[in-house]
């Protein structure tokens, strides 16, 4: 997708910190941090929101899943961290590119 900032992302047209990638997904650090540590997880493949999913993303998604907790933990998260999804505008989405936030460093309240 031409317009998608995790797009350009993915395809080195903006500049971002990685801390992994394999074949079918990246982590970077958010420019936004709301956590002492505050990364995102993307696929490759552009999906614009938890709602576009079909089920040929089934493997896609339980892929990004079982990396979640070695990205969290190198990048030190031991202690725990929390993994947020935010799905259409009303569900606090901004960037139409499917993410993964993972967020920790500190203690994690509310929800
Ligand atoms: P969400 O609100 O769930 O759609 O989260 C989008 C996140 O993406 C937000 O926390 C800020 C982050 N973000 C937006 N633009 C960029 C960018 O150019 N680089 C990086 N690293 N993060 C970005």
């Amino acid at each position: 997708m031409s317009d998608c900032i995790f797009c350009k992302i993915l395809d080195g047209d903006i500049p971002s910190n990685r801390v992994y990638e394999d074949e079918h997904c990246i982590a970077f650090h958010d420019v936004q941090p709301a956590a002492p540590v505050h990364l995102l997880v993307i696929p490759r493949k552009h999906i614009s929101s938890l709602d576009a999913l079909t089920p040929q993303d089934q493997e896609l998604m339980g892929h990004i899943m079982t990396r979640i907790p070695e990205i969290a933990r190198n990048q030190g998260l031991e202690q725990g961290y929390r993994t947020v999804i935010n799905t259409g505008e009303q569900g606090g989405q901004t960037v139409f590119h499917i993410h993964f936030h993972i967020l920790g460093g500190r203690q994690m309240t509310g929800l």
